[in-house]
């Protein structure tokens, strides 16, 4: 297999379970060559957060002139970038480097409740972030916030996807694990919509499953699957990590993101 270059722009979460940490983890298990470029740092664990630190908007763009002029990246994610200074920067080198397999995962707010992206920032992501987002990778909230769409069903969820191909990505997967059934994940590619149902495992241990399954994704479009297989590969690869977690902290546990060397092999990946 290829060996792939790929990039996370994100949180750090000091606590190793989602952000930056979450995405390396997630891009080395899956054999991809992981770099990651530093929006913010939080003080957090797995009881929440304690501290949030935006990096400045320079220090953002710089990292992205340093990985971009030399060393390049087959698929890019972002998640925590907290403000809208931020976002215009990313947004800028991003175009500015022709960045194709954009992963965007429009992360708002912390399990605790604490903003990981200002309110005033949605203005932001929709308009600069949204036109070159490859897939974008709300839960039911993000998802809502971002299309106006109050969800309660799947077909909330088909709606809302849709909206957010119409606001300009070229494809949405609205994960449904807010909902209090089965987790359906709803994908619409611009032509087709497909639903991809999971397993809700009964754990408090599920932080940084957004971050995991974004990353996941990233990898799947840096190996060069069609974005239906790369969506089936993270969500197997988020639930695998859910299944497995191990009691890490007094709170919500990291998700386990060794598990996947332990599967059963299914093929080559
Ligand atoms: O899962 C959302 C998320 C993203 N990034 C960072 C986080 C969290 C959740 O806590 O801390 C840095």
């Amino acid at each position: 297999m290829k060996h792939c270059r790929v990039l996370t722009i994100a949180g750090t979460d000091s606590g190793g379970g989602a952000g930056i940490q979450a995405d390396l983890k997630t891009f080395t298990v899956m054999r991809a060559y992981g770099m990651s470029v530093i929006a913010a740092v939080t003080a957090q664990n797995t009881m929440g957060v304690q501290g949030v630190y935006p990096l400045a908007p320079e220090a953002v763009g710089e990292q992205l002139e340093s990985v971009f002029s030399d060393i390049g990246a087959d698929a890019v994610k972002t998640g925590m970038l907290f403000s809208a200074p931020i976002i215009t920067e990313v947004a800028a080198k991003l175009r500015k480097f022709n960045v194709s397999n954009l992963v965007v995962d429009p992360v708002m707010i912390a399990k605790g409740g604490s903003r990981l992206l200002e309110e005033e920032a949605t203005a932001a992501l929709k308009d600069e972030l949204l036109p070159l987002t490859t897939v974008i990778t709300p839960n039911i909230p993000e998802a809502e916030v971002l299309t106006g769409v109050k969800i309660t069903t799947v077909d909330d969820m088909k709606t809302a996807a849709k909206q957010l191909v119409a606001m300009g990505v070229q494809a949405a997967v609205v994960k449904g694990g807010h909902l209090t059934a089965d987790p359906i994940d709803v994908l619409f590619d611009g032509k087709q919509v497909s639903e991809f149902v999971g397993r809700r495992y009964q754990t408090k241990n599920t932080h940084g499953t957004g971050c995991t399954f974004s990353a996941a994704l990233a990898v799947g479009l840096a190996h060069g699957l069609d974005l239906s297989a790369a969506v089936q590969q993270a969500k197997d690869f988020v639930s695998l990590a859910i299944s497995k977690a191990v009691p890490i902290g007094h709170g919500h546990g990291p998700t386990n993101h060794l598990a996947w060397l332990d599967r059963t092999p299914l093929a080559d990946n």
